[in-house]
């Protein structure tokens, strides 16, 4: 079976499973809300359903039930290669399935297929100026590529919402094999004077886009860029990225509006941006201290961070409570392919000196690594020494995630969204009751 008549044959189960749910159990309480959570990012509230991954504070993420080292494990390799394909992840993210190896070439061909970048958009990315920053672009490129829709061309011409579903999938595959073009072209735009380097029909997607960078010829670079996508893909659907995603998508939004807000959440310092303010904070210090630092001088360092008022990049999060396995993930990588680079063991020092420094500064509640405080190191090992450009790598890779749930929403025909809202009199009336 076809990636979509697989999909196809899981919707009519889980449509019935989501209304005999709802229609028996409609009425019964999964959450509470406390006043600090509706001043406090909502955290830990209950009330948005993602089917792709779900994320534990201590065990970190799982993948449709699997978490990274069964990823590893089980998802299907590049011939010779050793790091799971993102199209595998693609599949069992979408059907919930693991992938013969047969399913991911289907899905690898599909996307060479839709991937070529049409002559609009490249006259578009070109008149951006090539200092705006690659997010701005990056986001521009998918917003540019609506014209395109199909379930914006489907949706007018009044397709029923039992197809919805249709229209988004081929939206979706549309725009993922498009997005390591756009994002090569805006890196080669930017920072290599323009000089693009064409695909190449033998690569899966990830290999091609670490081809069309070009930063290297470092067969390892390759694998990095694979375990890269795979990693940075999702972490379940509260974090701002998916959650906008899907939250533009329930107004019916394509899947380029959405994916393009989302991708404007992802810009922003305390989620996907923090992978280039590591990196800007890390190099800053190592100018600063001259080469790799002592503990003393990192101890202090972060001090000086801190006590400015601003937050360490790569440190903490909102649900996690434990170090972030996919920092683990990235950290094992650099001790078997850069040991003894100085910057990868200015990162493993801040490793041992950050969360008690975090402990006794007694504000954060999670003291550990997240998934951008190792990303930076390693794509600056291989020559990618453009900090900017690093969130770009993240959104190709967050796509993937975002984008199944998009086509799951629209099967489940999940409602637009529209909570309600309060004032501070009418919390202030409540809680005085
Ligand atoms: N350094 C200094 N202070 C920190 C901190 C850090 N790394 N992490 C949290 N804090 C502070 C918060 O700013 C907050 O301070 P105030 O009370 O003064 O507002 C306090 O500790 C409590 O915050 P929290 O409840 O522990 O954390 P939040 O859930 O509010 O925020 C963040 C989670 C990830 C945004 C936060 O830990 C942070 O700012 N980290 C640094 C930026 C970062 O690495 N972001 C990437 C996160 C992963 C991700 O989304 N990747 O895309």
């Amino acid at each position: 079976m076809s990636l979509k008549e697989t999909f196809q044959s899981k919707i009519d189960p889980m449509r019935n499973k989501v209304r005999s749910i709802v229609k028996e159990y409609g009425d019964q309480k999964i959450s509470d809300v406390t006043v600090t959570q509706a001043y406090g990012g909502m955290r830990g509230v209950k009330c948005i359903v993602t089917e792709t991954s779900a994320l534990d504070p201590f065990e970190g993420i799982r993948f449709r039930g699997y978490n990274i080292p069964q990823l590893k494990e089980k998802l299907p390799k590049a011939p010779g290669g050793e790091e799971p394909l993102p199209e595998g992840l693609f599949y069992l993210l979408l059907t919930g399935d693991l992938p013969t190896e047969d399913n991911v070439k289907e899905i690898t061909e599909e996307w060479k297929k839709r991937g070529e970048l049409p002559d609009y958009l490249v006259k578009i990315l070109d008149a951006i100026p090539a200092d705006t920053h690659p997010m701005t672009q990056f986001s521009a490129a998918i917003v540019s590529l609506q014209k395109d829709s199909v379930f914006s061309q489907q949706y007018r011409e009044g397709i029923s919402k039992m197809e919805y579903w249709d229209p988004m999938y081929e939206d979706v595959m549309n725009l993922l094999a498009k997005l390591p073009r756009i994002a090569a072209y805006i890196y080669r735009k930017s920072y290599r004077n323009g000089d693009h380097i064409a695909a190449d029909p033998e690569l899966d997607w990830g290999g091609n886009m670490a081809h069309m960078l070009g930063v290297t010829d470092d067969p390892a670079f390759t694998e990095l860029m694979r375990l890269y996508l795979v990693l940075h893909s999702d972490h379940e659907g509260g974090n701002v990225s998916a959650h906008t995603t899907h939250l533009v998508g329930s107004a019916l939004s394509d899947a380029y509006y959405s994916l393009a807000a989302g991708m404007n959440g992802l810009a922003g310092p305390l989620h996907g941006l923090a992978n280039q303010e590591v990196l800007r904070w890390v190099m800053h210090l190592m100018d600063e201290l001259g080469g790799v630092p002592t503990k003393e001088q990192l101890t202090k360092y972060c001090w000086d961070t801190l006590n400015s008022g601003q937050v360490i990049p790569g440190y903490g999060h909102a649900v996690l409570r434990q170090t972030d396995p996919r920092y683990m993930a990235q950290r094992d990588f650099s001790l078997k392919h850069l040991p003894d680079d100085e910057i990868f063991k200015a990162v493993s020092a801040l490793y041992e000196v950050v969360p008690p420094i975090l402990e006794e500064q007694g504000k954060a509640k999670n003291p550990w690594p997240n998934v951008d405080a190792h990303s930076g190191v390693i794509l600056l090992h291989y020559g990618m020494k453009e900090y900017d450009f690093y969130t770009v790598c993240f959104g190709v890779s967050r796509a993937l995630g975002v984008l199944s749930s998009l086509i799951w929403d629209r099967v489940l025909g999940l409602a637009i969204e529209r909570p309600k809202t309060v004032t501070t009199d009418w919390v202030e009336e409540q809680v005085k009751k």
